[in-house]
């Protein structure tokens, strides 16, 4: 065996013992690498004469390509090793079942909201809606409630900076008021105006958070306008949805006297569960009462010739009621164990 072909079957011994292509490119600097012996041999073609630099020039050449061809293919081997131990690591068991795709749900307040809308659309109330930010008429002096009311502290409500006219809405009264007012002047100049039978729902805002007050609440308010609605209407109204809502065939429910500025005269709305967990006991629900006539006068309504009646729920504190929550922040803190198990 000449000596190239020694050389040659070394570095093709020395190529397939390199584990690995970082180890592969060091043997390939031993062979052809800058001083590597087949470098080294081609630099002393120099110093031979022309005939033997000819023969020995290409025999060296041959030499080269075919360690250069082994190097290739010990490269290409390396690779393909490589890809098959990744997908080997990697290897995706399609037998697996699929992950699934979760379902979003509706949030508990949301689900009690559009309850609670449903059973007032069924007696002929339609919904309304309003603005969350405010003026000060259409949230307090539309609504009876005096200049130096503690309502209208800023202990008790968000102002815009800078503006101490507009505010975060505290009820969703203004929604009322805007909706009388938008009545009255669709039926300007008609010889009577048709009755308003509305709910308001909505978030309203206080500075107030604690277990039992968060500074966003949601209210429903409900408004009954026309020309002989009395406080009896308004008895037989609110009972009727809380015997509805709650599911209940048998439920007491009392009305206790109140103050507001915005009704005259004023109840609370207490309910008492037969049986059950919170059996036994009287729980506050709502407030309500007929609407003072300074209101309907503000929102243009002729209150000789009017009345109306007016109430107030939490759906938070409905919803807790309904589903036996007992603090309030889970609502707000967007926990999904929590959330979804109203889905
Ligand atoms: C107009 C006139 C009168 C709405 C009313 C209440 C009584 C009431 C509370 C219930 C739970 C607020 O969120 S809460 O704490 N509401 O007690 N709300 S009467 O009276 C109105 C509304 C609009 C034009």
């Amino acid at each position: 065996m000449s000596d190239l072909e020694a050389l040659v079957l070394q570095a093709e011994t020395d190529f397939s013992a390199a584990a690995d292509a970082v180890a592969l490119e060091q043997v390939k600097a031993r062979f052809l690498g800058k001083s590597g012996t087949l470098t080294e041999l081609l630099k002393g073609l120099g110093k031979l004469d022309p005939d033997a630099r000819k023969t020995i020039g290409a025999a060296i050449n041959i030499a080269k390509q075919k360690v250069e061809s082994a190097l290739e293919a010990r490269r290409e081997a390396l690779r393909y090793a490589a890809l098959e131990a990744r997908l080997a690591e990697e290897s995706l068991d399609v037998t697996l079942p699929g992950r699934g795709h979760s379902k979003g749900g509706l949030h508990p307040v949301t689900r009690t909201l559009e309850r609670i809308e449903a059973l007032f659309r069924g007696i002929g109330f339609d919904v309304a809606d309003g603005p969350e930010i405010e003026t000060d008429f259409h949230n307090f002096t539309a609504l009876n409630t005096p200049e130096n009311h503690p309502a209208r502290s800023m202990h008790d409500t968000f102002y815009l900076e800078g503006a101490c006219d507009v505010m975060l809405r505290t009820h969703t009264s203004p929604i009322q008021v805007r909706y009388m007012q938008a009545h009255v002047a669709r039926h300007a100049g008609a010889a009577t105006m048709p009755e308003i039978r509305i709910i308001a729902p909505g978030r309203v805002y206080r500075v107030d958070s604690d277990a039992t007050h968060s500074p966003m609440f949601h209210q429903v308010e409900g408004l009954w306008v026309g020309e002989s609605v009395s406080f009896a209407d308004l008895k037989g109204v609110v009972s009727d949805f809380l015997h509805r809502f709650f599911e209940a065939d048998r439920l007491d429910v009392r009305f206790r006297p109140s103050f507001f500025p915005f009704t005259e005269p004023s109840a609370e709305i207490d309910v008492a569960f037969p049986s059950g967990p919170l059996a036994g006991r009287w729980l506050e629900i709502a407030g309500c009462g007929m609407v003072h006539p300074n209101v309907l006068r503000h929102c243009g309504i002729d209150a000789e010739r009017h009345t109306g009646f007016a109430f107030g729920f939490g759906p938070d504190r409905l919803t807790m009621l309904r589903y036996g929550i007992n603090d309030l922040r889970l609502f707000y803190d967007g926990d999904v164990r929590f959330l979804s198990q109203f889905r």
